[in-house]
């Protein structure tokens, strides 16, 4: 077994016997010690292009963008394959697959027995959030996948920076991954709470195995902030600059696939002059309760992962220009001279388009090109639009959370909660249609509480707990609200806009939290009339159309209700009595 040495080499004894403890289990060829220099990432590049990993795209349009097309049947989270492995199946909670942690250990290491024979173990020390924040964290994983190196690269803080801030031996997070074969019953996403260690077989898609991403930032984040007293969230963060210059920070959460990328980088339109949105995060926020009384976040990352279909110049200018250089583009469809093309993209489809498995696409067929859930990964230092505030070791205060859901019917397309209680007992009733961000049946309505079903990584009812005694000790907290882009006409047709029309629902938020704006009271929150939102420029949404957008039906409602009860009984023992007792007001409003 060989042995690549980068600039830094760490003293840390726990990570030298770890790693040879790994690669006795794992037998590699070669350890690979990753630095995250410009050295490394063209060689890395070169060995990727070599093994067919990765191809070159034409770097005259394209500079430093390569692409990549995945085993066709690991193109998503697999959450069926998911574990939290805690000694008690309560910890874990009904909304997590749970098994104990002895008996996964004991599958896993015989599953990682020999399994990167041949291969080349890298070792990648990487940093969640800003360099010298209190707030930031260490992980070190092991992996198999070259891919996977590119990815951390531009998603995470690789290199000395990591080592830099491990305080003591043992406080970085043990990630260790292994492709495999890609096959489903060799697929296993656990998570061992406990030690601090996650570990992640037979998939190399984002989710599932850059592991510093949703296992490390939110399922194992989580359950550190439960007990160190603050949030890991799957929110995007921003700044909204107003005409004036006052700077406002709000964070939001939508499921996945249900508009943080674009929301986060939003344009306001031409006619809300004056407004400006800068990008903070686009995916996940660390928030702790500060000093001063208010919530601050930071975004652990420093790459977006981004749905690829429907980013255009027309939905997203921001992100286009982002990509436009050094970006990883997974499961697009390409032409021979090594261009790339997606559902939404601006233009027609060029001629000779290979679709994202490889085959001839044709125009007239009903297949998709690209898949539903390509992906782009891309440095947030090419976003035209990046907060300077991004690298701020203390993190942003923020002002308002928004939490929204992808649903056709019932939800209206904004309201405002009464207060914190309230708004906690609305964040955890968020729904949404599901998409293909995760494998499963897309369209069909599920609970996904705070966006978190997925990335909670303890019970369900204790996080809801969690939340509320985070709002007893912050003097200023957040005003929360609700949002639903999705909302579709009988014909099936979105009725809200959406991208940067976005901003005029923002304007109103902001409006909330500066005490500027008015609104009513509803059943279920404070709601906007017609004239409190600004429609500067924006003639489609007519009164009638805001109506049906912001319709409260009864009889849908009483649906709704119903699959709220039946989260809350499936978590009942853990749930917190206020959230039964703002059902019960809700009810009883309505
Ligand atoms: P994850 O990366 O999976 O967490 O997704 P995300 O929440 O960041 O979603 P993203 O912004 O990538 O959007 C997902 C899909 O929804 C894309 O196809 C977008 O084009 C579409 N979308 C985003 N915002 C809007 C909107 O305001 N209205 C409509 N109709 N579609 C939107
Ligand atoms: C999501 O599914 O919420 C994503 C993509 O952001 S992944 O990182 O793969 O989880
Ligand atoms: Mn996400």
């Amino acid at each position: 077994m060989s042995t690549h040495f980068g600039s830094t080499q760490p003293t840390h004894a726990a990570i030298l016997e770890w790693v040879k403890k790994v690669a006795s289990l794992t037998k590699p060829d070669m350890i690979f010690w990753c630095d995250g220099t410009e050295g490394e990432k063209s060689y890395l590049l070169s060995q990727a292009v070599q093994g067919g990993v990765l191809h070159p795209l034409n770097q005259k349009k394209w500079p430093g963008c390569y692409y990549h097309r995945s085993h066709p049947n690991d193109v998503a989270r697999a959450e069926q394959h998911t574990f939290i492995c805690t000694e008690n199946k309560e910890e874990a909670g009904p909304t997590n697959n749970w098994t104990e942690p002895k008996k996964m250990y004991q599958k896993l290491y015989e599953i990682l027995q020999g399994s990167m024979q041949g291969r080349t173990l890298f070792v990648v020390p990487y940093l969640m959030g800003p360099p010298q924040s209190t707030l930031s964290k260490v992980g070190i994983e092991l992996t198999d996948s070259i891919y996977v190196v590119l990815n951390m690269r531009i998603m995470t803080r690789v290199g000395a920076v990591a080592y830099q801030q491990l305080f003591h031996e043992n406080g970085f997070n043990r990630g260790i991954h292994s492709l495999l074969d890609c096959s489903l019953d060799r697929r296993f996403i656990c998570h061992f709470p406990t030690d601090n260690a996650i570990i992640s077989v037979g998939s190399g898609y984002g989710g599932n195995a850059l592991l510093g991403k949703k296992c490390l930032a939110l399922r194992i984040g989580s359950v550190l902030g439960k007990k160190q007293g603050w949030l890991a969230e799957h929110m995007l963060l921003l700044c909204v600059e107003s005409p004036s210059g006052e700077k406002f920070y709000v964070a939001a959460a939508f499921p996945s696939a249900c508009g943080k990328t674009n929301f986060a980088m939003m344009i306001p339109p031409k006619a809300l002059q004056g407004w400006t949105i800068t990008t903070i995060g686009d995916d996940i926020a660390w928030m702790h309760p500060g000093s001063d009384g208010r919530l601050h976040a930071i975004n652990p990352e420093t790459g977006y992962f981004g749905v690829i279909p429907g980013t255009s110049r027309q939905s997203n200018p921001n992100a286009m220009r982002c990509i436009e250089k050094d970006t990883l583009f997974t499961n697009v469809a390409v032409t021979l001279d090594g261009d790339v093309w997606w559902e939404g993209k601006d233009g027609t489809p060029p001629d000779n388009l290979l679709d994202w498995q490889g085959n001839p696409w044709d125009p007239k067929s009903e297949k998709k090109a690209a898949h539903p859930n390509g992906r782009f990964t891309a440095s947030m230092y090419n976003n035209p639009m990046l907060a300077g505030e991004v690298d701020n070791p203390q993190g942003v205060p923020i002002d308002a959370i928004i939490f929204g859901g992808r649903r056709a019917t019932t939800i209206p397309l904004v309201f405002e909660a009464f207060n914190w209680i309230h708004g906690v007992y609305i964040g955890s009733t968020v729904s949404s249609e599901m998409t293909a961000a995760a494998f499963g049946e897309t369209g069909q309505v599920r609970r996904d509480p705070m966006a978190m079903l997925p990335f909670c990584g303890y019970n369900m009812g204790s996080y809801f707990q969690h939340w509320l005694n985070i709002g007893r000790r912050i003097a200023t907290p957040p005003r929360i609200f609700h949002v639903n882009l999705f909302r579709k006409d009988n014909d099936g047709n979105y009725l809200w806009p959406g991208y940067s029309e976005n901003m005029r629902i923002l304007k109103w938020v902001i409006g909330r939290c500066k005490n500027s704006t008015g609104a009513s009271e509803s059943p279920i929150g404070w709601i906007p009339s017609y004239q409190d939102l600004d429609w500067a420029g924006l003639s489609e949404v007519t009164p009638e159309k805001f109506d049906q957008l912001m319709k409260i039906d009864p009889e849908e409602w009483f649906h709704e209700l119903t699959s709220q009860g039946e989260l809350f009984m499936k978590i009942y023992p853990t749930l917190p009595k206020e959230l039964i007792y703002q059902r019960e007001l809700l009810i009883a409003r309505l």
